[in-house]
């Protein structure tokens, strides 16, 4: 045996009898199915290599659970860690650790904020509580973020107050999955921001910048069956200050509204809350003209179904659409609202123009195709009606002085994953990968700074780089592109797509499969989960055409007679639509995963300029009750937020950091007389851990502070509890002999 290869074998031996010994007497977390993970309690001393380890559960049950010697169950940390109000100063870093540290601090003490390293991690409590007045912002502002209880309010503090410092853009970012609590969070920073910066000169700005939260809601945001009041839209609010770091104004971006909805609601849900609210306003002598009824008369605002329909006969149904069309009041109404020909309008719903080298072709449309165009109509209708909206606030919250900086606010949906998934769930895991991947080299940077603070070699930590999935997503012959290379295509179809990815990927590329019973979907690896994409993919590829069709026929037709009354005709001016005449490719090309793509970059652009802040909001259960913790929806939340990602992180670089003094105080038990002896506290200190951990790799000496990897203070708390143990003993028989 080498030299080398002896060495390596017995530094194997000592960790393996470390290892063991940590598992004598100790408390572990079992997996269990519905909690997730249970504690226990080791109640036989575990000998290196047993494959069984004898626990007591808490309810008092015995067991004898079997163990892999090499893996064995994540151990407890102590006690004096539980409750901590930030999960990284967990020595032992794991799911069940950060899942109960989150459960004693949300059920037991009713806190709903946690720090994990620079995350804020917000439960959702589903109850009012009084925490938000404006004497606690009061209490929040100018304090430090570690000296105060964690709270949304501290982030707000922290980016306004490194505005204020360093003069530069900041940025919150609120991510967390529907009802998580994003929107509420976004507004208490937006509330703390205008209470603290209020200006002096214009009186009513930050309650305009406030105002802008109720007209994006009723317009961007609908009851679904997770959410009564769920946004369909990210949003990033952009809070600008003078150089007083007053408020002076506000600007919103936008990304991806759900426009699905405007034409499909699933049971239960609703479309945006605009048109209730416009319904039930009918009788309105400013709403009159819109000749609106109730909203149980409209298709639109009381599906509970679906608009697809099968079997049906094209050409009848032809006939039928035409003729509904013409007598349709509501037809009638719509090109009465936007200045159209009526007749042509019918025309032009119900039939295509099909321009060759050699001819133009006129052909009717089949109903379903008929029924798609209709949708695509008003979908793009109201995401202009959206656009001009956000346009308009932006003009109302745009006030003369100059803006010195600004922090920005964004509310943007967390990672989904459904049984079926569909173009908007892929857009939005790829802007969360965007985000995460934002994250880990901002947590490196930090890493980085400290560690040149404290004259630590920083090239240690192995961050994952999620970059291989956003480059199948958006890099030269991507995902995407190969989808824009399809919609270039006269005859371009899904399937197609579909099949250019399979030929791509399959077997290329890890992060992509093909689903095994399936030609109409595909997977990729997140970061956070697997996600298939199916089915509706096909939908969205197909109404990605039709508006470009349908403003393609109807600039034809209405040539001559640009819409001019309608509220939003610089927006929907159908003359607009006229370039595509000339170049439709140019149109064609822009499908909507690229303009995500495009406004995406932008917004990264935007975030890397800014100083970050993040905020990820926990929806606990899904029944909306109040203070109930459902472990598995949490600890799924936890992996898909990225928590779990940063834990690991933290997890392999060096999470716990004690200064000199605080190891001394806490750890003199430990100390021999001889060490206690020498006059440099610091040197002590080293002498110390060097004797106590032999592994160097462990821990690192900084300036000021030691900086120790996971699970390292456990074991030096285990150590000075089994020397405050044996004290005892040793007390108690000598007191007893004395007695
Ligand atoms: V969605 O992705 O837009 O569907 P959000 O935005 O994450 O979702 P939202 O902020 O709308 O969720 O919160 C959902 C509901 O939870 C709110 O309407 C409140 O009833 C409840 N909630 C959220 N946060 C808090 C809170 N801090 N205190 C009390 C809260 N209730
Ligand atoms: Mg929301």
């Amino acid at each position: 045996m080498s030299l080398l290869s002896f060495f390596f074998l017995s530094r194997r031996i000592t960790k393996i009898q470390k290892t063991s010994e940590l598992y004598r007497y100790n408390r572990v977390w079992i997996p269990d199915n519905e909690e997730v993970w249970r504690s226990a309690e080791i109640t036989k001393n575990y000998k290196a290599g047993d494959r069984f380890l004898h626990v007591q559960l808490e309810d008092g049950t015995e067991l004898n659970y079997p163990v892999d010697p090499a893996a064995l169950p994540p151990l407890r940390n102590p006690d004096i860690l539980v409750g901590e109000n930030d999960l990284t100063a967990l020595s032992y870093l794991h799911e069940p650790a950060v899942l109960h540290n989150l459960k004693v601090r949300f059920v037991e003490s009713k806190l709903i904020y946690t720090y994990s390293g620079i995350i804020l991690v917000a439960i959702n409590p589903y109850k009012e509580l009084p925490i938000y007045g404006d004497a606690i912002i009061h209490a929040y502002s100018g304090q430090n973020m570690g000296d105060m209880d964690p709270h949304i309010f501290a982030v707000a503090e922290e980016a306004y107050k490194q505005m204020a410092r360093n003069n530069k853009n900041q940025s919150i970012i609120v991510s967390g999955e529907s009802g998580a609590g994003k929107t509420v969070s976004a507004r208490y920073t937006m509330r703390y921001f205008a209470t603290v910066s209020k200006s002096s000169s214009n009186a009513h700005v930050e309650d305009k910048v406030l105002a802008s939260n109720p007209i994006t809601e009723a317009v961007g945001n609908a009851k679904t069956t997770r959410n009564d009041n769920s946004s369909r839209f990210g949003k990033y609010t952009e809070i600008s200050f003078d150089q007083s770091y007053q408020i002076i104004g506000a600007n919103m971006r936008t990304y991806l509204l759900e426009k699905s909805r405007v034409v499909f609601q699933s049971e239960n849900e609703r479309n945006y809350h605009i048109f209730y609210q416009l319904c039930a306003s009918a009788m309105q002598p400013e709403f009159k003209h819109l000749k609106l009824g109730s909203a149980e008369e409209f298709n639109y605002t009381r599906m509970g179904g679906s608009t697809v329909i099968e079997g049906v006969d094209d050409r009848a149904n032809m006939v039928e659409t035409q003729k509904t069309f013409l007598e349709d009041k509501h037809l009638g109404i719509f090109c009465e609202l936007l200045d159209l020909n009526c007749d042509k309008m019918a025309q032009w719903m119900c039939h295509r123009k099909i321009i060759t080298t050699s001819e133009t072709v006129i052909k009717p449309m089949t109903r379903a195709q008929a029924v798609n165009a209709r949708d695509a109509l008003a979908k793009k209708i109201y995401s202009h009606l959206f656009d001009f909206i956000v346009e308009r606030i932006n003009q109302a919250l745009h006030f003369p002085g100059k803006q010195h900086t600004f922090i920005g606010v964004l509310d943007i949906y967390g990672f989904e994953t459904f049984d079926v998934n569909s173009f908007e769930q892929f857009c939005i895991n790829y802007a969360n990968e965007k985000l995460q991947q934002q994250f880990n080299l901002h947590v490196f940077k930090l890493e980085q700074e400290e560690y040149m603070k404290e004259d630590i070699p920083w090239t240690l930590i192995d961050f994952y780089d999620n970059q291989p999935v956003i480059d199948l997503i958006e890099a030269k012959m991507g995902i995407l592109e190969l989808l824009d290379e399809e919609c270039l295509l006269p005859h371009g179809t899904d399937e197609n797509w579909l099949q250019k990815l399979y030929n791509n990927f399959v077997n290329k590329n890890a992060l992509f499969e093909k689903p095994r019973m399936s030609n109409t979907s595909f997977i990729v690896q997140h970061f956070a989960d697997k996600v298939e994409c199916k089915q509706r993919i096909t939908k969205y590829l197909t109404v990605i055409l039709s508006p470009h069709f349908q403003f393609h026929l109807c600039a034809n037709s209405f040539q001559d007679n640009p819409v001019s009354i309608s509220p939003f005709s610089s927006t929907i001016n159908i003359r607009s639509a006229r370039p595509v005449l000339k170049s439709p490719n140019k149109q064609l090309r822009m499908t909507v995963g690229s303009k995500f793509r495009s406004s995406l970059s932008l917004l990264m652009v935007t975030l890397n300029a800014t100083t970050p802040h993040y905020v990820r909001c926990i929806k606990p259960n899904d029944e909306k009750l109040p203070f109930e913790f459902d472990s598995k929806r949490v600890a799924q939340q936890l992996r898909a937020c990225g928590v779990l990602e940063t834990i690991r992180i933290s997890a392999q670089s060096y999470p716990s950091r004690w200064t000199y003094i605080e190891f001394f105080s806490r750890y003199s038990i430990l100390m021999t007389q001889q060490e206690l002896s020498i006059n440099d506290k610091k040197q002590i200190c080293k002498i110390v851990l060097q004797r106590l951990i032999q592994d160097h790799n462990q821990y690192q000496f900084g300036r000021t502070k030691i900086f120790f990897r996971a699970g390292q203070v456990a074991y030096l708390e285990k150590l000075r509890s089994d020397k405050l143990r044996h004290a005892c003993i040793v007390i108690q028989k000598s007191v007893r002999g004395w007695l």
